[in-house]
């Protein structure tokens, strides 16, 4: 066991516990299987641009296959991990979080869904059998983005747009700027001795993308903050999956679409695993208000590009509120 000193701790931050976690049962629970749920998947994007989605038709296999992939990968020593590192612009990181100073007590892999830009660095790590982590990889990534965009179309039905895929192709375009993550949330055994503290495992922030599909083992931790700025413990489901409204799908939609802020708390008893993916569009592409959402009404943002607004992401703090620079005074 790794014993932290107190100066290592005092990067990381805390947040007081409410003792015995209490889940919201509150959150949107989304039936794939039923046509009829697109009216309540608007009602849950404009609420809490956050939902729980079943009956995905994701194979649990593909589920099951990835995750011990990344429980094998993480399990490594952290020498052998580190080989696969910087996590810039992907690769493997350490309790560093973007480039910008902001730390979690999480380790990671970052990754592109671009098949030929995985990097080399990966087959120094998965030695023997790199392929296996690449297969698993491909078919989880692939069934869900089908997923992802099965579950654009209906918001776009949803909303009454005549052009169904218009946010999904953005997905599917062969440029598509996507992106996977592999979290691994350890535990802290020091923790357990800070009475009323949980460590802060990811830091509240929102998704710069579109839409973000969320998958984790049977481990608590994430919260989403709603309307009064109090956080809301979401229960884990590991047969489900959780999808947040991205900034840029809060943009598309005139601010009608809220990105859903959250964040991710260590868990003293079990490590957490999840796995996400961030489905964004092509770098050129204009994110700006869909005509049919304005209704004679202003845009709320300025004109940018998908470029622009990474850019200008990954040059922020991780709880920076990212939009606020291009909204229209
Ligand atoms: C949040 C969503 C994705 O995890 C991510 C993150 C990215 C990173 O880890 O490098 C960022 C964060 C995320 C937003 C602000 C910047 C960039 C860390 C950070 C401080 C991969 C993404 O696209 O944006």
């Amino acid at each position: 066991m790794v014993l932290l000193s107190k100066p290592v701790l005092e990067q990381f931050s805390f947040v007081k516990n409410s003792k015995s976690t209490t889940f919201f049962s509150g959150i949107p629970l989304i039936d794939l299987s039923k046509p009829d749920s697109k009216h309540l998947l608007v009602k849950a994007c404009e609420e809490f641009g956050f939902f729980k989605v079943i009956n995905h038709g994701v194979p649990m296999e593909f589920i099951s296959k990835l995750e011990s992939e990344a429980v094998k990968f993480f399990s490594l020593p952290f020498s052998e991990k580190e080989k696969a590192g910087p996590p810039n612009p992907f690769g493997y990181g350490n309790k560093s979080i973007g480039q910008n100073g902001d730390v979690g007590w999480v380790e990671y892999l970052l990754l592109t869904t671009n098949q030929e830009s995985i990097s080399q660095r990966f087959s120094t790590v998965f030695g023997d059998n790199p392929g296996k982590f690449r297969c698993a990889l491909n078919d989880y990534v692939s069934a869900v983005k089908k997923m992802a965009c099965e579950i654009l179309e209906m918001m776009a039905d949803g909303l009454k747009i005549q052009q169904r895929n218009v946010f999904s192709k953005l997905l599917m375009d062969e440029q598509s700027d996507s992106v996977f993550r592999l979290n691994h949330y350890p535990l802290c055994p020091e923790i357990q001795a800070l009475n009323d503290q949980n460590m802060i495992g990811f830091g509240e922030h929102t998704d710069p993308q579109i839409i973000s599909v969320l998958r984790s083992n049977n481990t608590s931790g994430l919260q989403i903050s709603v309307n009064d700025g109090s956080w809301i413990s979401v229960p884990p489901d590991q047969n489900s999956f959780f999808i947040n409204v991205g900034d840029s799908l809060q943009v598309m939609t005139n601010g009608r679409f809220r990105s859903v802020r959250h964040r991710v708390l260590t868990n003293s008893m079990k490590a957490r695993v999840s796995m996400i993916y961030f489905g964004g569009p092509p770098l050129s592409e204009k994110i700006a208000p869909l005509p049919s959402l304005m209704k004679g009404k202003e845009s709320l943002y300025k004109e940018f590009t998908w470029f622009e607004y990474k850019r200008s992401a990954y040059n922020s703090r991780l709880a920076n509120n990212r939009l606020v620079p291009f909204e229209r005074i």
